[in-house]
């Protein structure tokens, strides 16, 4: 198998994170996914990072799907529950972090073009996304230890990349760590693992 990531990639990083987790062997190549014709391109129309390649030529993406798959490779360390309602809270965990991220990376991007052509009105709109999502999130992780009941899951690894992120680009300046303390103790807690240690984004 072949991982097709980016060090500073936060979907990228959980799938990265999750391998490691769960002692999977993978080849891990860097790519650059700015140039039209990018490398991705040949296994994913869409061109995004990450791309897992199977041995047999199979290309999955995108993160969501790869971290299934993977925590089906290995029985080791399940991340992702069985049981119907469990996995669905995890995944809403996901998808959760994950839409922050999004928000983020459109923020980013707005804020990355001319002055003159900027809108307040979109950067606003996702700030509020980035905004309440944390909120939720700072919320329902409470003073628990884990974000999904009494263990280390999907969950968790989604919330550390997200955080991680967001401590990395800082789009629009988004002042979270003060703000949401919860988010913050669980961010310092997982960067203790090596699995985060090893995939800080640079
Ligand atoms: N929902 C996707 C998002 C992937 C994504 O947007 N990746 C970025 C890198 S952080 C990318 O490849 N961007 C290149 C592009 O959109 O052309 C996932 O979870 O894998």
């Amino acid at each position: 198998m072949k991982l097709l990531a980016s060090p500073a990639s936060p979907y990228a990083r959980k799938v990265r994170v999750v391998l490691a987790e769960k002692h999977i062997d993978c080849e891990i190549h860097m790519v650059d996914v700015q140039p039209v014709d990018n490398p991705v391109v040949a296994h994913n129309p869409l061109g995004k990072l990450p791309t897992l390649l199977l041995d047999d030529g199979t290309a999955i993406y995108d993160s969501r799907v790869i971290v299934e798959f993977l925590d089906h490779v290995s029985p080791i360390g399940r991340l992702i529950p069985e049981e119907n309602r469990e996995r669905i809270a995890v995944h809403r965990w996901e998808a959760l972090a994950d839409g922050v991220l999004d928000a983020g990376a459109l923020l980013r991007a707005e804020s990355l073009r001319p002055r003159q052509e900027q809108s307040e009105a979109w950067m606003a709109r996702q700030r509020g996304k980035i905004e309440r999502g944390l909120a939720q999130m700072a919320h329902d992780l409470g003073d628990h230890a884990w974000c999904h009941h009494d263990r280390y899951s999907l969950a968790d690894i989604a919330l550390g990349c997200c955080l991680g992120w967001l401590e990395f680009r800082r789009p629009g300046d988004v002042e979270w760590r003060g703000k949401f303390a919860p988010l913050a103790r669980h961010l310092d807690k997982l960067s203790q693992r090596p699995a985060f240690a090893n995939t800080v984004p640079r």
